[in-house]
This record gives structure tokens, C-alpha cells and sequence, in this order.
């Protein structure tokens, strides 16, 4: 298990859209973990494996954190949604890979999810409330999507250069 450095907005590698996985290995069983030890170390409740500059598709999660229920560590490869709610609702996100900034985002209450299982089993899955934000803010990753790519042109101008100034700070060192 080690922990992964978390690539900070902007990186063109965040923009990229992800390589799907072709086999479940040890190596990608190893990454997993890491993610999820970097995910929960940051804290968060999901991370991309972009996000630690590795271009395929596949992303943790483990929203239960937010009630303090046991962990539910989830690992999903290839995930597709495959159904969305008409309805929709507002949550304030905010990014691993865009530090201490948060905006409103608009999204479908409710999807469905298809994906494969670190053990190569298909799975598929209706996902509400704070999984619901969480697995579309992912997937948006794996696309090469921000949440500030959901904003007005000048808030997300404005968030990107406070990131290109807090960058700037920590080349400083
Ligand atoms: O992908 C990431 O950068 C981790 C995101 C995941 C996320 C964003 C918005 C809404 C839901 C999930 C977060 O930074 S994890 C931090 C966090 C913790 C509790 C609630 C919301 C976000
Ligand atoms: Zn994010």
C-alpha cells in the first residue's frame, strides 16, 4: 500500500479521457489500494485513478464515510452509466485534484451503473443521494471532465487561477 501524489488542477492529464482497463491483474489490484489509501487519506470520498496520473478507467469510492458507517470501500473498472433520473438536484462539490474550492453542480438525482469488479465480475447498480454526485463526479473524470467545466466561464477562469497561483506557491517549495 503506498500512497499516490494527487495531480492539482490544471494538468493536461486531467483533461484526457481514459484508456479502458483490458485485464484485472495484480497491478491493477495494487493500484486500487493505493487509491483507496489515498483517497481516504486525503480525506475523500472518491478518487480517479487520472487524478494520480494513471490513464485508465477505473475509480474508487466509499461515500459511507459521510454517515460514519463502516467503510464501503467500492472499486469500479470500466463503469458506464447506462441510466439517468429526469430529475436532478444540486450538491456543493468540491475536488481532490482543486483544492479548497467548492461551486454548486446540477446533476440527475439517481443513475444506473454498469462496471466490472476487481474480481472480473459484471456488476450493475442504481446509485442515489451522495453516490449518486460522487460516481457522476468520476466518471466526469475518467472523460477528462472538471465540475468547474459545469461553471460560468468566468468563475471557472478565476478558479483556475487561484490553482496556477497555489502551484506556483508549492514549486516555491
Ligand atoms: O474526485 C474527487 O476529487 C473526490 C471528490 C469526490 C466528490 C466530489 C463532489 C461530491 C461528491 C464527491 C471529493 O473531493 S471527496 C471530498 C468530499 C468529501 C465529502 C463530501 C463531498 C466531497
Ligand atoms: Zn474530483
Amino acid at each position: 500500500m503506498a500512497l499516490r501524489n494527487i495531480l492539482i488542477h490544471p494538468d493536461p492529464r486531467l483533461k484526457k479521457v481514459a484508456t479502458p482497463v483490458t485485464t484485472v491483474n495484480d497491478d491493477l489490484r495494487r493500484l486500487a489500494d493505493d487509491m483507496l489509501e489515498t483517497m481516504y487519506d486525503a480525506p475523500g470520498i472518491g478518487l480517479a485513478a487520472p487524478q494520480v496520473a494513471v490513464m485508465s478507467r477505473m475509480l474508487v469510492m466509499d461515500c459511507a464515510k459521510e454517515d460514519d458507517a463502516t467503510p464501503e470501500p467500492m472499486v469500479l473498472i470500466n463503469p458506464e452509466v447506462t441510466w439517468r433520473s429526469e430529475e436532478q438536484n444540486v450538491y456543493e462539490e468540491g475536488c481532490l485534484s482543486i483544492p479548497e474550492q467548492y461551486a454548486e453542480v446540477e446533476r440527475p438525482t439517481e443513475v444506473e451503473v454498469i462496471w466490472t469488479e476487481l474480481d472480473g465480475q459484471a456488476r450493475r447498480e442504481r446509485f442515489d443521494g451522495l453516490w449518486a454526485t460522487c460516481v457522476q463526479h468520476e466518471i466526469d473524470h475518467l472523460d477528462g471532465k472538471l465540475f468547474i467545466d459545469y461553471l460560468k466561464p468566468l468563475k471557472r477562469q478565476m478558479i483556475t487561477r487561484k490553482m496556477q497561483k497555489l502551484k506556483r506557491e508549492m514549486a516555491r517549495g
